[in-house]
């Protein structure tokens, strides 16, 4: 009898000590169809941490998932094909290993990102989360637009999918599920072991120090994963958050946060103290990519719903929780990089000058 209260203790217990809750959407048409995995971040109304970069970071109220892997070039090659989108990729051949499919897209400006985003929600009967104007230029939502959200004119409220905020995308990569901070985003706060590839927890894809590593990695081959359960945010390419750098989205051309390592960074510097803070968002870079969001998934009960009938999805009845204010006393950067110095920083800067030629001293050129 002790034994069958055991067995049955031990299997009511099995559910939470899964933490990585995982869902797939798919997308696109026919041989452009794709799909992207999400992780379900919870611990709704976590305290910020008061020791990262910006400060505070990572506090969300509510329920959220993001994209288990970057986005890779298969996706967005597709996704171009399916949409139209004209979205370019950085061309890897003769330096960083290849234009592999399941490479991360690089290459990506912060509006490119913008219009994948907006494509995977209008194609699946969703509102665009980000506001083009006629020309294609970004602009605010303002408040006659059916989904204004005044606390972040750049997101629309009605949007399923979204790029991560920065509090989202930190969150994410840096928090417990049960409440406090990594260092880095392999659930630890020793440095991660630079890899080539692979999945070892504790592992990233970045350079080792005689900068022999010369690529990034597959999507789903970049390393450990955090404490939620996410692949690569601290390391492969780096991702751009949907937040405007000084914390407060209010102007379409300021710049936007870029955020993790990359395969040519050291390893001490891709954590919760580093990010880039002068990308505008036309830049695209080598190393530029990202990740997508999304809002809480529909209770499994209602999935079968929402298939027969998008018109009474979940999602728009609920409405999408508005993110938190922005702290306004979140510091200005102006130094290209900032953040606290990490072991390695102290003797090495965060791009080696050698290897490869950086690619921050010659983003191309916005596009026309
Ligand atoms: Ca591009
Ligand atoms: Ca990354
Ligand atoms: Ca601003």
């Amino acid at each position: 009898m002790l034994i069958v209260l055991r067995c049955c203790v031990f299997f009511a217990l099995l559910p939470r000590l899964s933490t990585a809750q995982t869902i797939t959407e798919t997308f696109g048409i026919g041989a452009n169809g794709f799909s992207i995995e999400f992780v379900q971040i919870g611990n709704p109304g976590n305290e910020p941490d008061t020791t990262g970069n910006p400060n505070p970071a990572g506090s969300v109220s509510y329920v959220y998932n993001i994209g288990k892997y970057e986005i890779s070039r298969d996706i967005i090659d597709k996704a171009n094909l399916a949409g139209a989108l004209g979205i370019t990729m950085y061309d890897m051949t003769s330096e960083y290993g290849g234009n592999g499919a399941l490479k991360p897209a690089t290459g990506i400006s912060w509006y490119e990102a913008a219009k994948f985003v907006n494509y995977i929600n209008t194609s699946s009967g969703n509102t665009a989360a980000y506001k083009f104007d006629g020309s294609g230029n970004f602009q605010v939502w303002s408040s006659g637009d059916a989904g204004f959200n005044p606390s972040n004119v750049y997101r629309n409220s009605l949007a399923k999918y979204f790029l991560p905020s920065s509090a989202e995308w930190y969150k994410a990569a840096f928090s417990s599920p049960s409440g406090g901070y990594y260092n880095f985003a392999t659930g630890s706060d020793s440095v991660p072991n630079p890899v080539a590839g692979g999945t070892n927890s504790n592992t990233l894809v970045s350079s080792d120090p005689d900068n022999t590593l010369i690529g990034p990695a597959n999507v789903d081959n970049a390393g450990g994963l955090s404490a939620w359960g996410t692949m690569a945010q601290g390391g492969n390419a780096m991702e751009w958050t949907e937040t405007a750098v000084d914390g407060i989205n209010d102007s379409a051309g300021e710049n936007k946060e870029l955020r993790g390592g990359a395969w040519y960074m050291v390893a001490g510097s891709t954590g919760a103290d580093t990010r880039l803070t002068v990308s505008k968002p036309s830049y695209e870079y080598a190393f530029s990519g990202f990740r997508i969001a999304m809002v809480p998934a529909p209770p499994r009960s209602s999935r079968r719903t929402a298939r027969a009938s998008r018109r009474t999805a979940p999602w728009k009845i609920l409405r999408y929780p508005p993110p938190a204010p922005l702290s306004r006393t979140c510091p200005r950067k102006t130094a290209e990089w900032s953040g606290h110095p990490s072991p390695r920083q102290t003797t090495a800067p965060p791009i080696s000058p050698a290897h490869p030629p950086s690619p921050f001293r010659s983003p191309a050129p916005p596009p026309a």
